[in-house]
């Protein structure tokens, strides 16, 4: 006897974060689960339905033989299934001796993509660091979006107050380094971009792709321009240049909340459409014509992501993009660029909605500085890219152990292999991971997450950037295996261990003290009363609860009933809507002036850089990136409905430089940077700029000692195995990951010519 019953999941898997209908078939006499179907939730508030191939993927995961299920501890260089016990007594015996040794700051943690993901990860991991006091912290968002974060720190006061096309309403959308039709937005949480898109055209509303690549989203647009690899901020002083030119500022509403507009006029003199033409690739008339068509328009707003941030001027093209929605009276304007207004966590994502309304603190960076390359602290952590020196380095201060969480960083970190040498090196590592992988190997212990589909979810970081707000949970729905502890726990226990209090604490009463003390300080004598409404919820369910209750749309504990509660959106299977965007300005600003700072000095000092940069010549040849539907950074390529069809991990070059390279479609290239050099099959299509060749990141599975099988029989090329770690925008500390020069040539014959045809064999 078998019973199917259909559960509500919103998708861990990207940003769009779709709402969907996972049926699960249960045996009635053994309790087996078993996933039978995953389909769009039609009435999903938010999302309507839609979903992408990768969502079945949620059924391969949860059923992936490779998913690590125990946790593992490597004895004698070989990892054994371990419980839960011997291996929080592994981590209690290894890492304290770490600490007594070097200090707080002998251990460095690494945060993944997939923390962001996780309601678990993503609320706990601020307590795990409180508990680790390390200033070692390193993430992914510093080989991804930390100068958005930073521009929008320093204009707006918030690291995640970030403004999104408010798509729905707009009828001009310029869009820079990003490819909603494949990521499904970043930085703007956008389900079913191509539906959105088309229907903006449909209402007589125009669409600009500015990419190096003829992109599926500028291959559905109205224009398309190739620009050059890390030129971007030419291409935007331009634009900026022109609307002072030719008188077509207007400030709009936004002419009283504005600090800093006179210097801006100056900063761009020299920067002429004109005179960024040839730098940047793109014609003066082109720059002119988007001027003129932005401001002309009444509902429009320029969007940039990782392509405009994982470049040396990431910092300023961030900036610049915003400047011109400022410029152009989009900002925070109906169908402009708007402040979502989310139900919970602003504060504990530092985004917009905590404190003080309207004024605060705003952004500092460089509190302290890396100790070797002494790039300074952004946000609280520091360049992904000085993690391997931070361990490699002897002296004082050196990383000894290190805790990764859902990170992967030998695949998704510029040299890779050097990290990989240096991860080698440590006296101690955790990996918190699902995966025995090209990362996690290096672990001494893995502690492996429960699958999503065991996990309860709510949006804690996309809801900050959503292009409409909405509030939506996902109860777990299928049962764990014996034994299987939430991932906050762990985390909990870890910074037990390491503050000396041993494996065994009681987690549950830890997470108790926490909170009440964090609630003492922040409430007082109100504190008791907030506790007691929480009532007998535990773990992250309590922390939501917590922050919808308190948040913009709460109940305010009772005080206002109807409000927003996590028994609301427990009894809304598909969601409950909040609304379209409002404008938030001045409300939304956490500026110590209380203004958006539209030139900050920081900024302004780094155009010497630009300056100094115009009169350069465009490499031969350089590398771009590129992601890819069925794919997701480095760690779907072990599920089978997604890993099967064509093989993708393919360098694409345009005819012209195939033909002057001697490459032929299909066949194995070579790609050399320096002493580094990869190897990948060409594709040639003249959807790339000519000069530019475009691979994607997150392949290189044929390591040693991993245990991904499907992923390793068809490994690909690592593309972070090329690029370089010491190249970064200097103020975000992002690394720079577009536009490297690199050489090709066709691959002899002979040699590595047997990997080369194991990477093209046909599909799994
Ligand atoms: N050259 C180049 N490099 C890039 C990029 C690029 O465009 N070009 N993009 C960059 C970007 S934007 C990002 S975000 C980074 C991503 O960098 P990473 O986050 O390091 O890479 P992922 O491949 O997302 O790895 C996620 C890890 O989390 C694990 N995992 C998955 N689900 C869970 C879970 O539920 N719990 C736990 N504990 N672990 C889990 C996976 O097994 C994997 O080890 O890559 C960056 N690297
Ligand atoms: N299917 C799928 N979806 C994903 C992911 C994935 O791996 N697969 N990863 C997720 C993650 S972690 C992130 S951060 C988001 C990223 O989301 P997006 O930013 O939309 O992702 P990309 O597709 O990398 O788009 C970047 C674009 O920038 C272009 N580009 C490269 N260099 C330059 C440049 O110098 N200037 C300009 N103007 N353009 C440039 C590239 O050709 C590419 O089209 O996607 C998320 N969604
Ligand atoms: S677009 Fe695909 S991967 Fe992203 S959330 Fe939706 S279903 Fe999941
Ligand atoms: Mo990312």
């Amino acid at each position: 006897m078998t019973e199917t019953t259909s559960v509500h999941r919103i998708c861990p898997f990207c940003e769009a974060c779709c709402g969907l209908k996972v049926d699960i078939e249960t045996d009635a006499a053994t309790r087996t689960q078993r996933v039978i179907k995953v389909r769009g939730d039609e009435d999903d508030v938010f999302s309507r339905g839609f979903l992408c191939p990768k969502a079945v993927g949620l059924k391969d995961l949860h059923e992936d033989p490779d998913r690590l299920r125990t946790p593992l501890i490597k004895r004698d260089g070989v990892f054994v299934e371990a419980s839960w016990e011997d291996a929080y007594a592994e981590i209690a015996r290894r890492l304290p001796p770490v600490i007594a040794a070097g200090g707080a700051n002998a251990v460095a943690t690494v945060l993944g993509n997939p923390v962001a993901h996780k309601m678990s990860l993503m609320l706990y991991f601020p307590r795990l660091a409180r508990m680790l006091g390390t200033r070692n912290m390193f993430s992914a968002s510093s080989v991804d979006q930390i100068p958005k974060m930073l521009s929008s720190g320093l204009m707006f006061g918030s690291w995640l107050g970030i403004p999104v096309p408010d798509i729905e309403r707009s009828d001009y959308l310029l869009i820079i380094g990003a490819n909603p039709m494949v990521s499904n937005g970043s930085l703007w949480t956008v389900p079913d971009y191509r539906g959105k898109a088309r229907a903006l055209r449909e209402r007589g509303g125009k669409i600009v792709v500015v990419d190096p690549r003829r992109t599926e989203t500028a291959a559905a647009a109205d224009h398309h321009h190739f620009i050059r690899p890390g030129a971007d901020v030419f291409f935007l002083l331009g634009i900026a240049h022109a609307l002072f030119d030719e008188a077509l500022v207007d400030l709009k509403r936004l002419a009283t909340h504005i600090d800093g507009f006179e210097r801006l006029q100056p900063a761009f003199a020299d920067y002429s459409p004109e005179r960024v033409a040839a730098r940047c690739g793109i014609a003066a008339a082109v720059m002119r014509d988007i001027a003129r068509t932005l401001a002309a328009t009444p509902r429009a707003a320029v969007y940039g992501r990782i392509g405009t941030c994982t470049q040396q001027f990431g910092s300023l093209a961030s900036w610049l993009i915003d400047v011109l929605n400022v410029l152009t009276g989009h900002l925070d304007e109906e169908g402009g660029a708007m402040f979502p207004r989310p139900a919970a966590f602003a504060a504990n994502t530092r985004a917009n909605t905590s404190g003080k309304p309207g004024v605060g603190r705003g952004v500092v960076t460089g509190r302290y500085a890396s100790r070797v390359s002494k790039a300074p602290e952004v946000s609280g952590e520091l360049p992904l890219t000085c993690l391997a020196e931070e361990i490699d380095t002897p002296g004082p201060g050196q990383v000894k152990a290190l805790i990764a969480i859902a990170a992967n960083p030998v695949l998704s970190s510029p040299n890779g292999p050097r990290l990989a040498a240096a991860l080698a090196q440590l006296d101690f590592m955790v990996s918190m991971d699902i995966y025995l992988n090209e990362t996690s190997r290096h672990a001494d212990v893995i502690l492996p997450g429960p699958s999503p589909l065991e996990d309860a979810h709510y949006d804690v970081s996309f809801t900050q950037f959503s292009h409409r707000n909405h509030a939506r949970y996902s109860a777990p729905a299928m049962a764990r295996s014996d034994g299987q502890p939430d991932e906050w726990e762990s985390m909990l226990r870890i910074g037990a261990i390491a503050q000396g209090h041993g494996a065994e604490v009681d987690v549950a009463a830890l997470d108790d003290a926490a909170l009440r003390e964090e609630l003492e300080r922040a409430l007082g004598d109100a504190a008791t009363p907030v506790l007691a409404a929480l009532g007998s919820r535990r773990g992250p369910q309590r922390l939501l609860d917590l922050g919808l209750r308190g948040g913009p749309y709460g109940d305010q504990f009772g005080r206002l009933p109807g409000g927003l509660t996590l028994a609301a959106i427990e009894a809304a299977p598909s969601g409950i809507d909040l609304g379209a965007m409002a404008p938030r300005i001045p409300e939304a600003l956490r500026t110590p002036s209380g203004k958006i700072e539209l030139a900050p000095q920081v900024l302004l000092d780094d155009l010497a850089r630009v300056a100094a940069a115009l009169a350069e010549t465009a490499p031969d040849m350089v590398i771009i990136g590129r992601r890819q539907l069925r794919s997701n950074n480095s760690w779907m390529h072990n599920l089978p409905s997604l890993a099967k069809g064509t093989f993708r991990c393919t360098a694409l070059v345009h005819p012209v430089d195939a033909a002057r390279h001697g490459l032929t479609d299909g066949a194995m290239a070579v790609i050399r940077n320096g002493s580094k050099s990869i190897e990948a099959p060409v594709e040639i299509s003249d959807e790339m700029m000519p000069g530019v060749v475009s691979l994607p990141h997150g392949w290189g599975h044929d390591i040693d000692g991993t245990r991904m099988a499907v992923a390793a029989q068809r490994p690909g090329a690592n593309l972070n195995a090329l690029l370089d770690e010491n190249l970064r925008d200097p103020l975000s500390g992002n690394a720079v990951l577009s536009g490297i020069p690199v050489t090709l040539a066709a691959m002899g014959t002979g040699g590595t010519g047997g990997t080369g045809a194991a990477r093209l064999s046909p599909a799994v």
